[in-house]
This record gives C-alpha cells, structure tokens and sequence, in this order.
C-alpha cells in the first residue's frame, strides 16, 4: 500500500511498495487516485511556463529542417547541412522533417508503444525488471531509488544495435502487423523502426561531421553510429501535474538522440534560460545533440538540457532512440582524435582505460543497477575526446578525454541534479 500521510511518511517504503506492484505510474492512474505519492513530488514545483531569466523569451521555437534536398544538388545540400551546424551550435536540437521514415512507421511504432502500455497490467508484470543486462526493460523510473523525486512516467526499452534481441523476446503488442502496409507485413514494427533510425542516425552523421569540417565518414567512423537504445516513454494523464514532471531537467549522455512524440507536446529545451515548448510537427522527428557529441566537438555542438512537463489532459507517448555505444565490449582504448589537435589545441579531455574505468565504477560504489544502460555489462575502451581539427589555439580543448562507460557511469552516478555531467570533466 503506498502511503499519502505525510507525517509518518516512510519514503523507502513507499518506493519499493510502488515497485513492487510492478504496473507503474498507469497503474496508480488506473486505481483512481487523486493525489500522487509525495516522492512524485519535485522541489521547488516545476513551473511549465517558467524562466530563469527576466529577458523575454526566444521569440521562435527550435529550427524544423527539410532534409529532401541532401544529398541533391550541392547548393541544397550545402544549405541543410549548413542549417543543422547552426541548429547544433545554438539549440542543441532541431526538428527534421522528409526524413525519409515513413509516417505510417512513425505512427505504427507510436500506437505500439501505447498498445504496450495500455494493455493488461498482468501481462505487461511480464517484462518488469530494473536488471538492466536485459535486452528487453520495463520499468518505472530507471532512477527510482536514486533520484531526488519519480517521474510521472513509464518506460520499456530495447537495446537494439549492434546485436538487437531475438523478435519473440520483444513485447507481442509491438510486433502486431499492420497487413495494410505491405512492406511491413513480415516485420515487427519495432524492428523496423530501428532499423529506419540507424539509418537517418548514420546520416545526421554525415551531415554533422560535414558541419564540422571533417570528412562526411568521420562521426560514424568513430562508432557514433553503431549502438542504439530505443526507449519508449508513456506519461499518463496526471492528477497534480503543477506537482511533478514527465522526466526531470537532464541532457542526454550519449551522441544523437531521435526522438519521435506524438501530438500531445510537453518537452522543453533550455535555451538562453528560457523553457521553449517542442511543438510536434506532424511527421516530424526531433534530433539532440547528446553529451560525448558536444565532448568530441570540443563544445562546437551543444546539448541541452531538456524536460518533459506532466499534463492532466491525456496520456503521451514518445520514443527516444539514443545512439550510444557504452552497450558494447570494443577492446580499443578511446582517445581525442590525433588529427584535430595541434599544440595551440589541445585536447579538453583525458584518455581512460577500461582498468581506469572499472577502477572509477568501484570508487564510485556502482553496482552495475544504477545504469541504465548497463555500462559495467558491456564496457568499451574507446577514449572520446574533442576533435583536434576543430580545435584551435583560439579556442583550446576543454575536456578531457573519457571512454563512453565512464562518462555515462559518472552521469548515472551523479543523478538529475541539474548539474551538467559535462562539467566533471572539463579541464
Ligand atoms: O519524452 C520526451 O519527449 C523526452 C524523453 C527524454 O528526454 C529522454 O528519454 O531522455
């Protein structure tokens, strides 16, 4: 039974209470309540319209982007890559849209997701587990325990690349068939979803080391490319949502986030101290830059923090695709790349083996369950740090160089206290 009596409020209790019902925010929702549990509760409240700052707020939202001229005449080509460079430098997100995904994957994935979560709560128990060396993960709040208040929000993630799991181990309602599209008919939405994102995601990454300078192969030469982690979110309709968030203010740890919401809107960005509203555009896919992106661009892209607010209204649905390879065993150690340094360019961050990294996990006390992507299961050796060709005596290095396990286990470790990850390692 999960406690409302403030004054013999036993937090502890309450959470593993919560858990162990194993149905989630929804299944709070659907029992009727009418007041969250006190560990929803943020503080101070999250206010959705909020600034940090008196000056007035962006006058646009962030940049939406056609993409139908890449890869076409070298003017139109040159203009798209040229609006992602600057969406990159000063957003740290932009929308695309004739991205290539057809709208009936999109929308397909988005009514699995909800079929997921909206189907019984008995069924769903199934795939419950905060163990996280599983392919398949449903859960409520990966950082339940740890962070300083829940998330009105429930989540199920697959890790799908490079070594996606065997289709019958993802959940039934996601593999429905839709007979109506033919190319779908022997496919598994998910599968195919995925298989669409690392497709786009290999090309944002064309575009974006184009915009950096570099040969259009670099970023996905590094690997940017090869894992990827689809995360699917379901915000339930919230009684007291002035109370709470949808997940808490955070930037993403890994390279490329492609997000992919429905109509209901709720994300924001933090731009010059003002929250700005992520309007859905229909058919559109929101893209991020994540935390090791901003790190190998030695701070030329940016990533933002960013928020979900709760709403009353209706249920939301979002799928986050995080291109990220903490998920694989790379016997390599990572370090800046040599071609983009010189002596004037430094490199911002520090190389790391996989001995400093299990060494800085043990000092860290991690016990391979508070990461959400399972960084101490599938350890790489890879040093990131910021590109030496963009790196000028001008404009030195500011990071160290760090594997994605270290800093994804720092980031986990340090929970969503609104304090860039990023920070801890610069020089
Ligand atoms: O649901 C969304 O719009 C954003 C989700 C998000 O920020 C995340 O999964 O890290």
């Amino acid at each position: 039974m999960i406690s409302t009596n403030e004054s013999c409020y036993d937090r502890a209790a309450d959470l593993k209470a919560f858990d162990e019902t194993k149905a989630g925010v929804k299944g709070l929702v659907d029992a009727g309540i009418s007041t969250i549990p006190p560990f929803f509760i943020h503080s101070p409240k999250p206010d959705p319209s909020s600034s940090l700052d008196p000056a007035p707020k962006p006058k646009f939202g962030i940049p939406v982007i056609d993409l139908s001229g890449v890869g076409k005449d070298p003017e139109s080509h040159t203009g798209i890559m040229g609006r992602i460079r600057v969406a990159s430098e000063t957003w740290g997100f932009f929308q695309v849209v004739n991205h290539g995904i057809p709208t009936a994957v999109l929308e397909e994935m988005l009514e699995g997701v909800r079929r997921f979560h909206e189907q019984e709560a008995e069924v769903k128990k199934g795939f419950y587990t905060r163990d996280v060396s599983k392919k398949v993960v449903y859960n409520s709040n990966y950082d339940l325990y740890t962070g300083p208040a829940a998330n009105w929000r429930d989540t199920f993630y697959c890790l799908m690349a490079p070594h996606p799991p065997n289709p019958q181990d993802l959940p039934s309602v996601c593999r429905e068939l839709n007979i109506a599209l033919g190319y779908l008919t022997s496919r598994e939405v998910m599968i195919e979803y995925s298989k669409q994102v690392m497709r786009l995601g290999s090309l944002l990454l064309e575009l974006l080391s184009e915009a950096l300078g570099l040969n259009k192969s670099h970023l996905n030469d590094m690997d940017c490319n090869e894992g990827l982690a689809v995360v699917c979110h379901y915000y339930p309709g919230c009684p007291q949502p002035e109370l709470t968030l949808g997940t808490s203010k955070h930037a993403d740890d890994g390279f490329l986030t492609v997000l992919l919401q429905d109509q209901i809107g709720g994300l924001q960005v933090l731009h010059q101290n003002h929250w700005v509203d992520v309007r859905p555009v229909p058919g559109a896919l929101v893209i991020n830059i994540g935390d090791l992106l901003q790190l190998i661009s030695n701070d030329k892209f940016k990533s933002i923090e960013h928020r979900v607010v709760a709403n009353r209204e209706e249920p939301r649905v979002s799928v986050a695709s995080f291109f990220s390879t903490s998920f694989q065993d790379t016997p390599k150690v990572y370090a800046p790349i040599q071609e983009l340094l010189s002596q004037g360019s430094p490199p911002r961050y520090r190389g790391v083996t996989v001995q400093e990294y299990v060494t800085y996990c043990a000092n860290k006390g991690l016990d391979g369950h508070t990461c959400f992507f399972s960084t101490l299961s599938y350890p790489t050796l890879r040093v990131y740090g910021p590109v030496k060709e963009i790196v000028t005596k001008s404009d030195p290095t500011k990071y160290e160089e760090m594997t994605a396990a270290e800093y994804f286990a720092y980031y986990q470790s340090k929970g969503r206290d609104g304090i860039s990850a990023l920070d801890h390692f610069k020089l």
